[in-house]
């Protein structure tokens, strides 16, 4: 019999909804000891949460955060509300003892993830930062050949996150679906909501970024205000594209914007060593390709009549999260990243050994994210 994980979750979102996906599959697929049970689901709109509670098995709603947190029988609170409110939750949820589980990007700011890190260590709880990106079996396995040694000596990390989303002019800002456009909910635009994903799996794969320098545009000046029903200024930045150099010597490019039409969510990076490359595009999510010039053991060089790009299908058991899955050639999709990262952080409560990216790793992203816009701002290079 499996012991129950009582899930609390804020937020009814794009994130509401793939977080509450994961906590209902990830026991059918996951050899865990515990069984996530959604015990309540929590947000402003009662109206809107109660038709979210029904639509996914929630067995209570509340529509007061506190009031979620305080629960005796709630286990972990998963924060998947927007951007400025992540920090008031943590904190909150922290002094009632709940592990914790947010969404990306950690803070508004480094001030205010450096407190929800230290809410949750002086807590003891265990608590994860929902970057799905790296449960990507491609680029899980990614992971795997650069710890092969399989990329060798680093040179260049290329990365970029592109969208189409907010070309046109009369998309508004603010409320409901759109507070990603609004700087007072969201902290910032791609920079958070896109570069901290790209960033997160850089540093992952490749290492500390000890420098940036940074350029940001808003093209469209202003938008109307769905809450006001204004036109307000606009400030987030639509598009951000940085310069990095890594600890490990390497140089890396970073390019977001919400303004690539024909792009949905074209995030790709690029990994070229003095052994191989590797390269990955989220909207052909299944592949990872690779290029290897010599052998990791042996430093033998590939035949140059037989060299060249693979694409790798990742869909073997011998891929990362693969067997728990389908069979070879079976593919799975953007949801799935998030049950194989609930999986994690569950197996990471069972075996004591705490899940990353827990939030300290996340306050390095948002570390990278500050210096980003720092720097875009002061036009100088920024250290971290
Ligand atoms: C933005 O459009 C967004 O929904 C991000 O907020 C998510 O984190 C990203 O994974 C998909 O795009």
């Amino acid at each position: 019999m499996k012991k129950p994980l009582n899930i609390g979750m804020i937020g009814y979102g794009f994130m509401g909804r793939t977080h509450s996906n994961a906590y209902r599959q990830v026991g059918q697929f996951f050899d865990l000891q515990h069984q996530p049970v959604l015990k309540a689901c929590c947000a402003r709109n009662e109206e809107k949460i109660k038709a979210f509670a029904e639509n996914w098995g929630y067995e209570s709603y509340e529509t007061d955060w506190r009031k979620l947190v305080a629960r005796k029988d709630i286990d972990v609170v998963d924060v998947g509300s927007p951007n400025n409110t992540h920090h008031e939750i943590v904190l909150e949820a922290a002094k009632h003892g709940k592990m914790i589980l947010c969404e990306k990007p950690l803070a508004m700011n480094v001030a205010q993830g450096e407190e929800m890190c230290a809410a949750v260590e002086k807590a003891g709880v265990a608590n994860m930062a929902w970057f799905n990106y790296r449960r990507v079996p491609a680029i899980s396995l990614a992971k795997q050949l650069v710890e092969e040694n399989r990329i060798g000596r680093p040179f260049h990390y290329r990365a970029t996150y592109l969208q189409d989303w907010t070309i046109a002019e009369d998309v508004p800002q603010g409320g409901a679906a759109l507070w990603r456009l609004d700087a007072a909910v969201a902290g910032s635009g791609v920079t958070g909501d896109l570069l901290a994903h790209s960033i997160d799996t850089a540093e992952w794969l490749n290492g500390p970024i000890k420098r940036v320098t940074a350029a940001t545009e808003t093209f469209v000046k202003e938008r109307v205000h769905a809450e006001t029903g204004k036109k307000q200024p606009v400030s987030i930045d639509d598009a951000c594209m940085f310069l990095a150099v890594f600890a490990n010597g390497s140089m890396g490019t970073f390019e977001s914007t919400r303004y690539a039409r024909g792009r949905k969510n074209y995030n790709t990076f690029e990994l070229n060593g003095a052994a191989g490359s590797v390269f990955f595009d989220l909207e052909d999510p299944q592949y990872l390709q690779y290029f290897k010039y010599s052998d990791p053991k042996t430093g033998q060089k590939t035949d140059s009549h037989t060299t060249g790009w693979q694409k790798i299908h990742v869909t073997n058991p011998e891929h990362p999260y693969m067997k728990r899955w389908w069979v070879p050639g079976c593919t799975i999709g953007y949801e799935h990243t998030f049950i194989n990262a609930l999986a994690d952080f569950i197996a990471g409560i069972e075996s004591g050994k705490p899940v990353q990216p827990d939030f300290r790793s996340a306050l390095r992203t948002q570390k990278v994210c500050d210096a980003v816009l720092a720097s875009a701002k002061s036009k100088q290079w920024v250290e971290l």
